[in-house]
Order: C-alpha cells, then sequence, then structure tokens
C-alpha cells in the first residue's frame, strides 16, 4: 500500500506562521508529523502559535532569522535535542522586492537573494547530518513560476528562485545516496499576504489589471490558495515520494503550459 503517512516524523516548515507555510504544517500535521516553524519577528511567531493552536496543532515556534546561520544551527540543535531529528525540512521562508532592476540598490537585491537562496542552503546544511545519521530525509524547497519565467520589477526574486531550482537538484545530486530526497514545489499565483498587491480592488471598484493578467494565465482561471499545495507537500515529505529526487513540481493551475486566453 502506498504509504502517504508522516506519523512520527518531525517537520519543520520555515516561516510558516500564515500563508503557504501554515497550509503545508497544517497538512503535515493531520497526515502525522510534528509541526516546528520559525520566523524572523516575535509578532508573526505568536501569530503562528495562535493559529496552530486555533487548529488543535500542538506546533512549537522559534524566533530565528533563516538568513543568520548561527541562529539556524542553534534553534535546529534544540530541535533535535528537545523534539527529536528533523525528518523533513520546507524551505518556505521568503520574501519578494517588487523594484525595476535599474531603481534597485543592492542592498535589497542582496537580502531578497539571502532570504531565497542562501537561506534554503543554510538551513539544508544544518539538517542534513542528522538526516544521514538517522538514514533517510526530506528537503523540500519553495520554489517559484520565477524559477522559469521573469517579470518586470523581481529580478532578484527571479534570480534567487532559479537558483533554488538548482541548489534543489545539487543536494538531490549529492545526498540522494543517503536516502535523501530533495525536491522543489513551485507554486503558481497564491492567494497569500504575499500577493495581495497584486489583488488590489481598484478605487473604482475594478480588480487589479495584474489579476486580470493572472486570470488569463491560468488554466484554472483563478488564483491558488494555500490549501492547494498540501497535498503535493504530503506527497513530496512521504515515503511515497522516495525514488522522486531532483524534481520541481510545478502547483501553478497550468500557468506554465499555457500561453494565455485568446482576446475574444
Ligand atoms: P508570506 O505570506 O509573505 O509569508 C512569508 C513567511 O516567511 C512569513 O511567516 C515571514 O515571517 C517568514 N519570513 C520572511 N523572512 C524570513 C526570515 N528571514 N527568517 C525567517 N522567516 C522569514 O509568503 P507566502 O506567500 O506564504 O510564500 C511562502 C513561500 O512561497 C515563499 O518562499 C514565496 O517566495 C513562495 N511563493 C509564494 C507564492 C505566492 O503566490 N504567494 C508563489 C510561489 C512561491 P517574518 O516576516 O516574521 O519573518
Ligand atoms: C509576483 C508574485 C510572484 C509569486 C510567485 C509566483 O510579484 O510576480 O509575487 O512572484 O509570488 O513567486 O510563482
Ligand atoms: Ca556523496
Amino acid at each position: 500500500m502506498v504509504n502517504f503517512s508522516l506519523e512520527g516524523k518531525v517537520a519543520l516548515v520555515t516561516g510558516a506562521a500564515y500563508g503557504i507555510g501554515l497550509a503545508i504544517a497544517q497538512a503535515y500535521a493531520e497526515a502525522g508529523a510534528k509541526i516546528v516553524f520559525n520566523c524572523s519577528r516575535q509578532e508573526t511567531v505568536d501569530r503562528g502559535l495562535k493559529a496552530y493552536k486555533e487548529l488543535g496543532i500542538d506546533a512549537k515556534g522559534y524566533l530565528c532569522d533563516v538568513t543568520d546561520e548561527e541562529a539556524v544551527k542553534a534553534m535546529v540543535t534544540d530541535i533535535e535535542a528537545t523534539v527529536g531529528t528533523i525528518d523533513i525540512l520546507v524551505n518556505n521562508a521568503g520574501i519578494i522586492k517588487r523594484i525595476p532592476m535599474e531603481e534597485m540598490n543592492v542592498e535589497d537585491f542582496r537580502r531578497v537573494v539571502d532570504v531565497d537562496l542562501i537561506a534554503p542552503y543554510i538551513c539544508a546544511k544544518a539538517v542534513i547530518p542528522g538526516m544521514i545519521k538517522k538514514g533517510h530525509g526530506k528537503i523540500i524547497n519553495i520554489c517559484s513560476m520565477m524559477s522559469e519565467l521573469g517579470r518586470e520589477t523581481v529580478s532578484a526574486y527571479a534570480a534567487a528562485k532559479g537558483g533554488l531550482k538548482m541548489l534543489t537538484r545539487n543536494i538531490c545530486s549529492e545526498y540522494g545516496e543517503h536516502n535523501i530526497q530533495c525536491n522543489g514545489i513551485g507554486p503558481g499565483y497564491i492567494a497569500t499576504d504575499q500577493t495581495a498587491p497584486l489583488r488590489e480592488i481598484q478605487p473604482d471598484g475594478s480588480r487589479h489589471p495584474f489579476d486580470q493578467f493572472i486570470i488569463s494565465k491560468t488554466p484554472a482561471a483563478r488564483w491558488g490558495t494555500p490549501e492547494d499545495l498540501m497535498g503535493p507537500a504530503v506527497f513530496l515529505a512521504s515515503d511515497a515520494s522516495n525514488f522522486v529526487n531532483g524534481h520541481v513540481l510545478y502547483v501553478d493551475g497550468g500557468i506554465l503550459a499555457y500561453i494565455g486566453k485568446q482576446p475574444k
């Protein structure tokens, strides 16, 4: 029988106070995993703990900026001592800065790359020794449409998410022999805080032009929801995907396959 259970597994989902990370962690808890998450602001950790409590999930939260390697190592050491060896890491924490490249200062560009690419390396490096010792592990990197496509104003984010796709393939290549599978999930356009500016109702009551654009570029003709990611995330964290490695599973309603709705 195919095993989708996460019973007895310890899952660290970074940045999982709300949005995509919270949905993935909720799905993991429902599949039997013990949930640990972290954010870089105490108020977000508190928001997450409240959300998990309301969901009846006994999650452990840490205040930890994923770009701070010493803090990440300390967090992983504490998790291993108090919860158990991390079986599943989801590199979900991420930021975006929408600025035309020629106007973007290098500090902003560097911060996006730090959070969206360097931090997944830092977190993976921190959990891999425990996974090797335990004889298995799952690392899931939250990629993006921008792992494949560009658009105006998101140069740093696209560079980082493109790099994250290749980091996913390289972790697969380097650690597959230790029964560690590293895959990506590439969400399409998902309705979360991060994309709220792209969906704002206009002063005249109409939908945001970008909102209408995405609807025309998505065969499903809708934005995704964090819940759309729950099943794919459980699949990639479970034994059901033990021979799936180095793959980015796009959960985009068909965007990458579609040229876009033809004008009437
Ligand atoms: P979100 O609503 O903006 O939430 C981001 C989370 O990451 C927050 O909990 C935030 O908490 C945390 N975070 C940010 N920087 C951090 C840091 N340095 N250290 C630790 N935690 C940090 O994002 P989302 O829309 O759920 O997206 C989650 C992931 O999916 C991101 O990697 C994003 O790039 C990716 N993604 C999103 C979409 C979409 O359409 N929404 C599509 C494709 C991919 P703090 O601010 O308190 O740290
Ligand atoms: C944007 C959006 C996208 C989504 C996501 C798409 O400004 O284009 O924020 O980047 O967040 O990454 O997969
Ligand atoms: Ca090796």
